[in-house]
């Protein structure tokens, strides 16, 4: 199936955010972790959001319109040495402006790399999730750069790191290769529900029926 994806928004601050109220879900994780790449493989195309191999490209928060129903979010990568200071600080006020003010966002992907145990910043953003309490799923990607035999014993090293229980790896942690497309179908057969029509509102619903703590 063929989705029509437009590059709606190129938002630094909230007042550049698209004010249409359709649900979106938003992914973040390091800088050249493979976040781009994830949205590609989901929606089926080469490069509709941007790659590179220059780590810290995605200084903003890119918002792709499918289908004129939901919003995929890509947001700026953390965590390289490379990229400049100042740059480096603006992502904790840009993201976390976003994460806690964000009405039309119904959950975050958070990708982390299935062959490393996750950093503290992955920790920290898993933790601002918790705190904002964001639906929040974990996608371990470029599985394909280690072997399949390994990724049962790299899942549950990346569930410890991140403070998931066993049942909650279970249906919130997913291994996926971008380039093998491994994984890809069952990450949208979970997410999708989440980005159907009068998702926002069922979202604010279960947030408020949700007891605090
Ligand atoms: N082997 C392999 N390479 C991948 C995979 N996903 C991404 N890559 C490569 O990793 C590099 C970074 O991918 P991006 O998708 O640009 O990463 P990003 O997280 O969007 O990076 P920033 O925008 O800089 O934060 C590129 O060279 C991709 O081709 C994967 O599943 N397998
Ligand atoms: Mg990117």
């Amino acid at each position: 199936m063929s989705h029509r994806v437009v590059l709606a928004a190129n938002a630094g601050r909230p007042a550049e955010y698209p004010a249409d109220g359709l649900p979106e879900v938003a992914f973040a994780g390091r800088s050249n972790v493979g976040k781009s790449s994830l949205i590609n493989a989901l929606l089926d195309r080469r490069r509709f959001a941007r790659t590179s191999n220059t780590p810290g490209r995605t200084q903003r928060l890119h918002f792709y319109r499918v289908d004129d129903r939901y919003y995929l979010v890509d947001l700026p990568g953390y965590g390289f040495a490379k990229v400049p200071i100042e740059v480096r600080r603006a992502w904790g006020p840009m993201v976390r402006t976003y994460l806690s003010t964000r009405g039309p966002l119904v959950g975050v992907v958070q990708v982390v790399d299935l062959r490393h145990p996750p950093s503290r910043e992955d920790c920290q953003l898993a933790d601002w999730l918790a705190e904002y309490r964001i639906r929040h799923w974990v996608v371990a990607t470029k599985a394909d750069k280690i072997s399949r035999g390994q990724w049962p014993a790299h899942l549950a090293t990346m569930a410890k790191g991140l403070g998931l229980d066993a049942a909650a790896a279970a249906e919130r942690l997913f291994a996926v290769s971008a380039v093998q497309r491994d994984g890809i179908a069952a990450l949208w057969a979970v997410i999708r529900p989440y980005l159907a029509p009068g998702a926002v509102q069922a979202n604010a619903a279960a947030l408020e029926a949700k007891p605090d703590g």
